[in-house]
């Protein structure tokens, strides 16, 4: 009896503090806010002091400061002598950086959420906080809020476009980190005067949906990041929707959070159990901005598309990635390829947003060609126009109530059935709105 009252008690605590304990099987417990799964795409944007020297990858800094020839040599040719990292902080200075214009591109690409580096590596913060002075945008180049200003651009859309942060756990090169690591992560200065304030301070000033958390570099008991998530989950203004991924301490990528991103760019092309996302970014080579890249890094519109289905059919959502330029550009290559993208949900995002896996997620017979299925509908995303005029699904069973039409075309299309599928006589490509791949939109069919 004395027993059970305890346990009452210490349900009612749980209860009066927030369903969940600071450990994973509790955080692991709560469901996921259906808004993340429905979204299927969003945007990463990698905007920092990176930014500046634009050369090379957003690991500029770690790579100068090992002495990675590279990037000595393109400081000795372009620098005066004793020009520091920091000193690139000056010339962050945004004055083309119009947020609302980004949400409109951000909106325009047909994604559902938008993530924004608010701290890389480096440390610099992109809003004033009050733990890393003088290293943010409020007191060095731009002298803005830059974190705040696209909080509330974004937000003026309501649900249909979220907003979400980026947040590095690590720095390279702060002391304070540096002493932790040298006490094998013993003492945690840098966690307690640092990191932690600093997601608190994100979260109550400009309430993200998403912490999208990088360089876990340590245990997780080392970052505490249970007690930050527990709090996020159970107290925060965003407790009910908000998601995290997973990279918040050893061990935890592909074990613990909301979702998964594994590794950067991960798509593992089968089926996960677990939702998760690709994060990839529309730069072969880097996620922040470099200008030496030429037209050929840039993914072309196919290849984002392939990310698109391929990642969706499995369970995933995409995260695309724009890196801006230090004075606020989001460079016209990648504006181009993320309207791409809008102009083809716009047609295609039926069989895209709110779908789920079907029960194959790539065909049998004809390569390039993806699953998914809402309510009673299977779509078939074929990335290749056939040579011939048809396309032979190996992986669907056709029943007598069959139908078949493709997104942005007006009519039913014929098919066979095969000993192994269907074949599905396409129109022709000149009455058909979408291009760069086609979805058909199937009722009524069984898996074969
Ligand atoms: O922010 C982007 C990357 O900078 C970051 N995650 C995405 C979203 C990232 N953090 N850690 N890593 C990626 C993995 C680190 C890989 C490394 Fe390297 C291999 C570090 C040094 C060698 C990749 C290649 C980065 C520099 C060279």
């Amino acid at each position: 009896m004395n027993c059970l009252r305890h346990l009452l008690y210490f349900a009612l605590l749980a209860t009066a503090r927030g369903q969940y304990t600071p450990d994973w099987d509790s955080l692991d417990s709560r469901p996921l806010p259906q808004w993340y799964d429905d979204a299927k795409v969003g945007i990463f944007i990698h905007w920092g002091v990176f930014s500046v020297p634009s050369y090379g990858l957003e690991w500029f800094w770690y790579h100068w400061e090992n002495g990675f020839s590279t990037f000595v040599n393109f400081m000795e040719r372009n620098y005066r002598p004793n020009f520091t990292y920091p000193d690139f902080a000056a010339q962050f200075t945004a004055e083309f950086y119009d947020p609302h214009q980004w949400a409109e591109l951000f909106k325009a690409s047909g994604a559902k959420y938008v993530v924004l580096t608010s701290k890389h590596h480096e440390g610099f913060c992109n809003w004033p906080s009050k733990n890393s002075w003088p290293w943010t945008s409020m007191q060095l180049g731009a002298k803005r809020d830059l974190v705040g200003e696209l909080a509330q651009a974004v937000k003026e859309y309501g649900p249909e476009l979220r907003f979400g942060l980026y947040h590095s756990l690590f720095e390279w090169f702060n002391p304070l980190f540096q002493d932790d690591q040298k006490n094998s992560y013993e003492t945690n200065d840098f966690v307690t005067r640092k990191t932690m304030p600093e997601l608190y301070d994100l979260v109550t000033a400009y309430e993200p949906e998403i912490i999208w958390s990088d360089g876990d570099a340590g245990p997780d008991w080392y970052w505490n990041s249970t007690v930050f998530i527990s709090w996020l989950f159970n107290e925060s203004p965003v407790k009910d929707s908000v998601v995290v991924n997973d990279r918040w301490g050893w061990g935890c990528p592909g074990n613990h959070g909301s979702y998964y991103t594994v590794q950067d760019r991960y798509n593992p092309g089968i089926l996960q159990n677990h939702k998760w996302e690709n994060a990839f970014t529309l730069d072969y080579i880097s996620w922040g901005y470099r200008r030496e890249a030429r037209v050929f890094s840039y993914l072309p519109i196919e290849e984002v598309l392939y990310q698109l289905v391929s990642t969706v059919s499995c369970g995933g959502n995409i995260l695309v990635n724009v890196g801006p330029t230090h004075d606020g550009i989001i460079p016209p290559i990648m504006e181009e390829r993320l309207r791409q993208l809008g102009e083809w949900l716009a047609i295609n995002g039926e069989g895209v947003y709110g779908s789920r896996p079907w029960l194959h997620q790539n065909d049998t017979l004809t390569s390039g060609v993806w699953y998914t299925s809402k309510n009673d509908k299977t779509y078939a995303f074929v990335l290749n126009w056939p040579e011939d005029t048809s396309v032979t699904l190996g992986a669907v069973e056709a029943t007598p109530d069959t139908k078949v039409n493709m997104l942005g075309y007006v009519g039913e299309l014929e098919f066979t059935i095969q000993d192994l599928g269907m074949e599905v006589i396409f129109p022709k490509m000149s009455r058909v709105k979408s291009q760069w791949a086609w979805v058909l939109e199937m009722t009524a069919v069984n898996a074969a």
